[in-house]
């Protein structure tokens, strides 16, 4: 039985890589809601029943082991309804402000995610608990998912980043930890690490495949590498560019 990997577009990819770098012999199965997506401008109650319409729908199908929700938009708000719904275990994604805070103690810290991300109670908490020695200056950006949903799709470089995150990144002091508080963010780290080799990225990914394994513990398969598998929402398949991340993944 397959660990399926939820998100609504290839943001979910990132943090599908960390899982398959731990874990090779698990199967894996990614489902991308392409006809949800974007998940960072759709209101709360809208969000929540998607969620955990097209999951449960593909829990049914493919009967995992488990949920991976590779996704903080959905995850700082659906995984109590998934939980409540589902009958295995779920694993959510939350940006990594405390892994921040403890790299830089008192100090600067951005996070970058969806608009719907920074602005939620779940990320304010998060904050206040883990992070509440440092400055913490937020950016929701969908441009950046957009850009990754470009790169990914059809390997069309990103344009533009520069100018849209300059000025956020330097001024008035600059930063030195941003959190990548959206998995479509990962999969731009080499350009945002050439255009600003100072910054330290930091994304949630590998916590979470640290996770899935010890959920498993020893139930992992002792030789093979399965072929990741790809399913999505509506009648438009991804590009493929997508299947292509898939099988490239060691
Ligand atoms: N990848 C999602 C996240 O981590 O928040 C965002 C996807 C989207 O639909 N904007």
């Amino acid at each position: 039985r397959p660990v399926l990997v939820f998100d609504s577009g290839v943001g979910g990819l990132s943090v599908t890589a960390e899982i398959r770098r731990r874990l090779p012999t698990v199967p894996l199965l990614y489902l991308m809601d392409s006809a949800g997506f974007p998940y960072g401008i759709k209101d709360d109650a809208t969000l929540i029943t998607r969620v955990v319409d097209v999951c449960a729908d593909a829990v049914a199908e493919a009967s995992p082991r488990m949920l991976v929700v590779a996704c903080n938009t959905a995850s700082t708000l659906a995984l109590p309804a998934l939980r409540e719904r589902l009958a295995i275990p779920v694993v959510g994604v939350v940006p990594a402000l405390k892994v921040a805070a403890q790299a830089c103690p008192g100090g600067e810290i951005g996070l970058l995610a969806t608009p719907a991300t920074v602005h939620r109670p779940y990320t304010d908490n998060l904050i206040r608990e883990f992070a509440a020695g440092c400055r913490v200056r937020r950016l929701g950006s969908t441009a950046l998912v957009q850009w990754a949903e470009d790169w990914v799709h059809h390997g069309r470089t990103p344009q533009g980043l520069f100018d849209h995150l300059d000025n956020w990144l330097t001024q008035p002091a600059p930063v030195t930890h941003v959190v990548l508080g959206c998995t479509h963010f990962p999969l731009l780290t080499p350009t945002l690490t050439a255009l600003w080799p100072g910054v330290h990225w930091i994304d949630s990914g590998e916590a979470i495949a640290r996770r899935v394994a010890q959920l498993l513990g020893d139930d992992i398969p002792s030789g093979g590498r399965p072929a990741p598998q790809l399913r999505w929402t509506g009648d438009h398949p991804p590009g493929a560019g997508v299947a292509a991340f898939l099988a490239a993944l060691p």
